[in-house]
């Protein structure tokens, strides 16, 4: 897959009176290389339409458009590719549907990570890094320590996700993270672009 730094997803409720569409631009404008469709609440008719929009949006930038646990919707629009967590369809299941589409998989601990990568996932989610209120369900935030692991025993891009800040990046990125996600941080900014372009600048500092 192409290489990325900065990982948008969205998250509408952190943006209210404001569109999807112009916000998720205005990321990819400070940065973001990577953009996934999250959304937990919508009818699959808005889904599609959302994905839809976010298609041709993330064609014009030439950045990646992942579509989180709809596999269907993600074949429908061509997205580049689908993410799933650990309760989703099975990646062996997955690869038979997206042929060579990408496929990233949230981890939590280095036996999902290493599991992951021999089943031949593209990229792995590793977190939460800290407590977010964005995903309710979340486990309980895994240490820097998983992130120093995954570092060093994966091979395959990952990304850190939950709860990440430009207040405590900079020690996701000293743990080994070269690649970050956020919701709220990103898609809840008053300054949308600022707030990538700030993410992008901490991770270049870090090569
Ligand atoms: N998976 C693990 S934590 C999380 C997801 C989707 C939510 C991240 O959102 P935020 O607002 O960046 O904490
Ligand atoms: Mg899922």
């Amino acid at each position: 897959m192409k290489d990325f730094r900065l990982y948008a997803i969205t998250g509408e409720t952190f943006h209210p009176g404001r569109g999807l569409v112009e916000v998720m631009e205005e990321a990819i404008q400070g940065g973001a290389d990577i953009i996934q469709l999250r959304d937990k609440t919508s009818s699959r008719e808005e889904l599609l339409r959302k994905a839809k929009e976010l298609r041709e949006l993330t064609r014009q930038y030439n950045v990646t458009f992942i579509v989180n646990d709809h596999v269907d919707i993600a074949m429908e629009v061509d997205a580049d590719g689908i993410h799933l967590g650990q309760g989703d369809m099975a990646l062996s299941e997955a690869r038979q549907i997206v042929g060579d589409k990408i496929i990233g998989i949230s981890t939590h601990a280095i036996e999902e990570a290493l599991l992951a990568e021999e089943q031949g996932a593209d990229y792995i989610g590793v977190g939460p890094i800290y407590a977010t209120n964005t995903k309710p369900d979340a486990v309980a935030p895994v240490s820097l320590s998983y992130v120093r692991e995954v570092a060093s025993r994966i091979s395959i891009p990952f990304v850190a996700i939950g709860g990440i800040k430009l207040s405590n990046v900079d020690e996701v990125i000293i743990a080994g993270a070269t690649r970050v996600c956020a919701i709220s941080e990103i898609v809840g900014s008053s300054d949308v672009a600022g707030t990538c372009r700030a993410f992008i600048e901490k991770l270049e500092g870090s090569k």
